[in-house]
């Protein structure tokens, strides 16, 4: 695959403010003329959708860590083929919400799941493809928490499997995807989601730009 557009993912904990943000940049890069597509994993495929089902409500409360990083990557693989990657080829720039630094944050540091393992299940499965940059909006989980649980109630949604798990699991997805910004300075960025919401977009914005001008 020779992608032509960008691929851009946006990682954090919960209530972190990705949907606000994809939908702000992806109304800037089409006012700069680019095709952009928004998706979310899990779920950008009608599969997906089904994992998203089992994943994210209390339907899934039962499954194994290993069992729930594999159906997150089987959500991933069918996304990657069906939809980021034909995508790219087009030349649209993809904006995900959510992607495989996700998997290593929750199910690996969060759930006790070996990063190596998912890092071969990564190379194995998804041909090892990452975005041209990962964007992570960093937010205390305690805040992050009460903004997600507060959209939840309104939406009436049960999608809070997650979000019920304690503070210390959080911590530990935080301090992960911190890890990962640090080590990976090149491909990554991190904005301090709690920012206002124009502030978070200006910064983002700025990094995005510096991406497409390179
Ligand atoms: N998961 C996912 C894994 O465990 N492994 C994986 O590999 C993958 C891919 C996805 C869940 O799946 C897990 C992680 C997640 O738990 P989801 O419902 O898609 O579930 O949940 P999240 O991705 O966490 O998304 P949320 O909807 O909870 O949060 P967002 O998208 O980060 O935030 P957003 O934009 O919806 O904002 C939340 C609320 O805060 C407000 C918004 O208006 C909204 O009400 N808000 C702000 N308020 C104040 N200041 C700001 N700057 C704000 N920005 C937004």
């Amino acid at each position: 695959m020779v992608p032509k557009g960008k691929f851009i993912a946006f990682c954090g904990g919960e209530g972190a403010g990705k949907s606000t943000q994809i939908e702000l940049l992806a109304a800037h890069l089409r006012r700069r003329g680019r095709d952009v597509l928004t998706t979310r994993e899990p779920g950008g495929t009608p599969e997906g959708q089904q994992l998203r089902r089992l994943l994210l409500t209390p339907d899934g409360d039962g499954w194994e860590p290993m069992a729930e990083t594999l159906l997150m990557v089987a959500d991933r693989v069918q996304h990657l083929r069906r939809v980021i990657a034909p995508a790219l080829e087009a030349g649209t720039d993809v904006l995900c919400d959510r992607y495989a630094l996700s998997t290593l944050s929750y199910q690996g540091a969060g759930k006790g799941v070996a990063a190596s393992f998912i890092r071969e299940l990564h190379r194995q499965a998804c041909d090892d493809f990452w975005p041209d940059l990962t964007i992570v909006l960093d937010i205390p989980p305690a805040v992050g928490l009460a903004r997600s649980k507060r959209r939840l109630s309104k939406e009436k949604s049960d999608e809070d499997r997650f979000e019920r798990l304690g503070l210390d699991f959080h911590d530990r997805v935080r301090t992960a995807f911190l890890d990962h910004v640090r080590k990976n300075p090149e491909t990554s960025f991190l904005v301090d989601a709690t920012q206002d919401i124009s502030a978070i977009h200006d910064a983002i914005r700025g990094r995005v730009d510096a991406l497409f001008e390179a």
